[in-house]
């Protein structure tokens, strides 16, 4: 059978989240360490971002192109929902993770703990409350969003879960965040059941820390 290749490091969101999409759609595969911009990852992605993925002659880049091809490409539970309004729905909620809230909530936020540029090394607290002061309207409205069913769209787990998940990993650990996510009850629940999937404990990346050297 053809192996599936994703090439990627286990601390990035993206790379987890197809990592998670693989092994919730049942299909064995191999993970490739390879940094962003790294000639592995550059010969498949034109923007040099992981994750990158390679099935037999097929090579991809972005994480939701790659969750596509798995899904559409092999059996097992749908990891997008065939249901046209819970699709687009899932789209919806993709596309803001991937262009509202990861700039926001990772690139700023959480990058302004994990790699201080404030005085003496320290994190620079103005950037942090800035952006967390920026977060909270985004919280409350994805809280109301899963008030419904408990997900995204539908009322089973999608790549438009799984997508935020990896982030909010990372951001319940944050003071901030946290306390975000604790005051946000259907996230903070959506979070603990994907969490406890066996998914997620086989793809649990290192402590955010350890970015600061990879
Ligand atoms: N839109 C891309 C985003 C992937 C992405 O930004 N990955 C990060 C690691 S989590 C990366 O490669 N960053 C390097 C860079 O931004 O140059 C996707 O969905 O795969």
């Amino acid at each position: 059978m053809t192996e599936l290749e994703i090439i990627g490091l286990p601390i990035s969101t993206y790379v987890r989240a197809v990592r998670i999409a693989a092994q919730e759609k049942g299909v064995a595969y191999t993970l490739h360490p390879a940094s962003p911009h790294s000639e592995p990852v550059n010969r498949i992605s034109p923007a040099g971002r992981i994750p990158v993925m390679r099935h037999g002659g097929v090579e991809l880049a972005e994480s939701r192109a790659i969750a596509g091809y798995i899904d559409a490409v092999f059996d097992g539970p749908d990891l997008f929902p065939r249901d046209p309004v819970e699709a687009a729905k899932a789209e919806q909620w993709i596309s803001l993770t991937n262009t509202v809230f990861d700039p926001l909530f990772i690139r700023r936020f959480l990058f302004a703990y994990i790699f201080p540029k404030g005085e003496n090394g320290e994190p620079d607290r103005a950037v942090i409350d800035k952006a967390a002061e920026e977060m909270r309207p985004y919280f409350k409205a994805i809280d109301a969003a899963l008030a419904e069913t408990g997900y995204f769209a539908g009322k089973a787990p999608s790549f438009a879960d799984w997508n935020l998940f990896t982030m909010m990993h990372y951001l319940r650990q944050m003071p901030e965040s946290g306390e975000m996510l604790n005051a946000s009850p259907n996230l903070l629940a959506l979070h603990d059941r994907l969490a406890a999937r066996e998914s997620a404990e086989a793809t649990l990346p290192p402590p955010p820390q350890e970015a600061a050297s990879a």
